[in-house]
């Protein structure tokens, strides 16, 4: 599967009593059949997650309350980083993508929309072993 990060801005259905955004398996904002939801919260100020990349797994990240920051290594190398701080916002990550989250605010919660289920084998945890498999 091609690397790839691509930013979403989700369409809300807003009123005067406020905002509903909703999420469907196949659509333009996710692009594959969601069969796992994860949430992070309540995380260790100062922390950095992930640290590890994916062989194959897609996934939708959204930060539903307070924010965060993705940080994203493509396979040439690249860096970027995206920041997560309102629910209308998504990442799109896909393929051989090192991620590294941080800067959570105390009451962020990020959701996570994958398209598979759990599987260890499908992690990189190792940065050398991310960058070998780059052909790096
Ligand atoms: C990712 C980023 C954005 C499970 O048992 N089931 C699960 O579905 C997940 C996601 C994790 N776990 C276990 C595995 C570990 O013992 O929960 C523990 C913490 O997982 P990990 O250290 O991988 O968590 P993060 O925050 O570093 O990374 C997670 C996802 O694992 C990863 O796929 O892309 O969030």
């Amino acid at each position: 599967m091609k690397a790839f990060v691509n930013q979403i801005n989700f369409t809300s259905h807003g009123d005067n009593r406020g905002q509903l955004i909703a999420l469907e398996s196949f659509s333009a904002q996710i692009p594959f059949d969601v069969k796992r939801v994860y949430y992070i919260f309540d995380t260790t100020p100062g922390t950095v997650r992930g640290k590890h990349a994916h062989k194959a797994l897609r996934q939708v990240l959204i930060c539903l309350s307070g924010a965060c920051t993705i940080e994203c290594e493509m396979p040439d190398g690249v860096r970027n980083e995206y920041r997560l701080d309102w629910p209308d916002k998504g990442l799109l990550i896909e393929g051989l993508v090192w991620r590294e989250m941080k800067d959570f605010s105390k009451d962020a919660v990020l959701l996570v929309l994958a398209s598979e289920h759990y599987d260890e084998t499908d992690y990189i945890r190792e940065y050398d072993a991310f960058r070998k498999e780059c052909g790096r």
